[in-house]
């Protein structure tokens, strides 16, 4: 009997072991009218990062949303963050391109309706919240204009996607 109960027991630590989940939130706000919030959750489950946000106070349509490489919103607001966060040193892509095709960063575009509201509910399976390439500490920016998805024939697009001023963004923090 004793037997079976420790192994019972080592079969429910190793269980709550992978599956653990990591959990991070992010607090929006910036110069402009545009405010919001993210929950980011990493779990074997998910298979990746999963993003789930509201941002109120955009105008409708595309608006880029990526990690920037500093949570320095400290500087100069949303313009210090620094470039998209880009470990892999690649050319700015799309959320869907391969790893080494791609910012970390490149998160693609959020979408607000007629009211100026985009509800984010996405997976990434780039970013991540542990490890070398984590995204903890860093910052989430929201612009004002549409992200080519680096698809453009100028400079701007392989670099940011023209995704224009920053108008929101905010630090990647540890939550329970
Ligand atoms: C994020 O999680 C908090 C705490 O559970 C919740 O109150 C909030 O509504 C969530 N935010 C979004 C955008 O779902
Ligand atoms: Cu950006
Ligand atoms: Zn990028």
């Amino acid at each position: 009997m004793k037997f079976f109960a420790s192994i019972a027991l080592l079969v429910l630590m190793a269980s709550s072991c992978w599956a653990q989940e990591l959990n991070a939130r992010v607090f929006l706000a910036g110069k402009s009218p545009v405010s919001g919030s993210l929950n980011l959750t990493e779990s074997a489950a998910a298979g990746g990062v999963r993003i789930i946000g509201r941002v109120t106070g955009l105008t409708p349509g595309n608006h880029g949303f990526h990690v920037h490489q500093f949570g320095d919103v400290f500087t100069n607001g949303c313009d210090s963050t620094g470039p998209h966060y880009n470990p892999r040193k690649a050319l700015h892509g799309a959320p869907h391109d391969n790893a080494d095709q791609r910012h970390a960063g490149d998160l693609g575009n959020i979408v607000a309706d007629a009211k100026g509201v985009a509800l984010i509910n996405l997976v990434d399976t780039v970013v991540s919240l542990s490890g070398p390439e984590s995204i903890l500490g860093r910052a989430f920016v929201v612009h004002a204009a549409e992200d080519d998805l680096g698809r453009v024939e100028n400079e701007g697009s392989t670099k940011t996607g023209n995704a224009g001023a920053r108008l929101a963004c905010g630090i990647i923090a540890i939550v329970p």
